[in-house]
């Protein structure tokens, strides 16, 4: 690197690395859509090309439908808006409440609570019987609003889901606007009010999410969140539940503030090995993965050439190697993938991902290779430069046989599938170089 002086080419160095290192641990060898991992690269280093620790880097939203069900039937029926409604089983049946809608939580009425209690403290609620099905086809709605702004959805209910949009801030702006368009977008399509909390991780992001409802927006800061941890209660805290709570009042440990300050003996008497993790969510900090279903897990190879490639038939002869590999791990694992990802690394460390997605899931290796060996030909014919890296990975993954298959006619795929299976047992006997297909 001339350009560069020596220390700008240490900054350079060290930043390639640990941009690198990020992309590891974000799950090992995974691939990610292509939106998050061209914005995750260039969303973790801020400043002075100083990288901010990973735990702090992350922008995740919480966004929770304010009274889900008793604002579902408000909806339906405009009758009921502003009224008391509670949703949930018959009084006289014994029943609780699922939902009560704010008007009836003035009273004292919350979820859980029996119908019969609900209805005393409340006398003029209107009851109405839970509608699944109908929540269920709202909560479609509400995550196709999230669907245009992330791939990385979690969803905890049919009400709730986190967000993971760290890789989103490039294409969508800040965290913030993204949280702001998702709460307005809900209520201008669908008429419903979502609380919506932005934070650096699940445990804060959920807690900001419910700090300020109804209609909530709240974002905590990294340099505000203690301040606002400090004076909870204790019971704010995920996994402390009634039974903890008491315990802990007892040891006169009331708020967030005191736990943190208590001596780890303790809490060690209270939480056992569960200590550690306790006291790191009383201090802000949680390293817990968005899950997301779609995305789910993936499975890739790639490598780094010594020297840059050019070359159609070598990148094709690396390339099919990969697939193998990945084909091979996903037949292991009984795994069928949907999509194919190649992922493409310039002499520049330009990084690109061109994907396919088949019709239905596979694991046949002459079906995967097909797309992929389709897709670098197609890259190549249009811009063909020197290559650093070049890596295929599979996403979209669902146990081997639980979908469709479209990708060939039955007894072409079994021919395939005996194919794949003597593949596998050579390869397994004699080691991985022992067999390569025809290109
Ligand atoms: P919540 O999000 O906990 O509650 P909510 O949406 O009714 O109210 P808010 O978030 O504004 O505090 O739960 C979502 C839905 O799940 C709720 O509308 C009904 C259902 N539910 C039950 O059926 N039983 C329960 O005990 C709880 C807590 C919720
Ligand atoms: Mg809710
Ligand atoms: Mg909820």
């Amino acid at each position: 690197m001339p350009a560069l002086s020596e220390k700008a080419a240490l900054v350079h160095q060290r930043r390639f690395m640990y941009n690198w290192q990020l992309l590891k641990d974000s799950g090992n060898d995974t691939f990610r859509s292509p939106l998050c991992q061209t914005s995750r690269r260039g969303a973790v280093t801020i400043g002075q090309g100083k990288p901010l620790p990973m735990s702090e880097s992350r922008r995740i939203i919480h966004v929770d439908m304010d009274a889900f069900y008793a604002s579902v039937e408000q909806l339906d029926n405009p009758d009921l808006a502003g009224k008391a409604v509670i949703v949930g089983g018959d009084p006289k049946r014994r029943g609780v409440v699922s939902a009560a809608s704010y008007e009836a939580r003035k009273f004292g009425v919350h979820s859980a609570m029996p119908t019969s209690q609900a209805l005393r403290l409340c006398p003029e609620a209107i009851v109405l019987p839970v509608r699944m099905k109908r929540y269920v086809e709202v909560s479609r709605h509400i995550h196709a609003v999230f669907e245009k702004f992330t791939p990385q959805i979690e969803p905890i209910s049919l009400d709730e889901a986190f967000l993971g949009v760290t890789g989103s801030l490039r294409l969508f702006g800040s965290a913030e606007e993204i949280g702001r368009t998702i709460k307005d977008q809900i209520k201008e399509q669908l008429h419903l009010v979502a609380s919506v909390g932005i934070a650096s991780n699940k445990f804060l992001a959920k807690l900001a999410s419910d700090l300020d409802k109804p209609d909530g927006f709240v974002i905590i800061a990294e340099e505000d969140k203690q301040q606002i941890l400090d004076p909870l209660p204790v019971g704010r805290i995920w996994g402390i539940g009634k039974v903890t709570e008491k315990a802990l009042k007892s040891e006169r440990i009331d708020t967030i503030e005191q736990l943190r300050k208590t001596p780890t003996e303790v809490l060690r008497r209270i939480f056992g090995e569960q200590t550690a993790h306790v006291l790191r969510l009383a201090r802000g900090i949680d390293d817990r993965k968005v899950e997301s279903w779609r995305e789910a897990r993936s499975i890739s190879s790639e490598q780094t050439f010594a020297t840059d490639i050019t070359d159609k038939d070598i990148l094709l002869g690396v390339l099919l190697g990969q697939v193998e590999d990945v084909a091979q791990r996903l037949r292991m694992n009984n795994l069928e993938a949907k999509t194919i990802t190649l992922k493409l690394r310039y002499d520049d460390f330009r990084t690109v991902t061109r994907s396919r997605t088949f019709a239905g899931p596979t694991d046949v290796t002459a079906a995967l290779w097909q797309q992929a060996r389709e897709a670098l030909l197609k890259w190549h014919k249009r811009s063909a430069g020197p290559l650093r890296l070049l890596g295929f990975g599979v996403s979209g993954l669902q146990k081997a046989g639980s979908g469709q298959r479209q990708l060939f006619a039955e007894p072409e795929r079994e021919k395939q599938k005996r194919l794949d299976k003597a593949f596998d047992q050579i390869r397994g006997k004699f080691g991985r170089d022992a067999l390569r297909r025809g290109k």
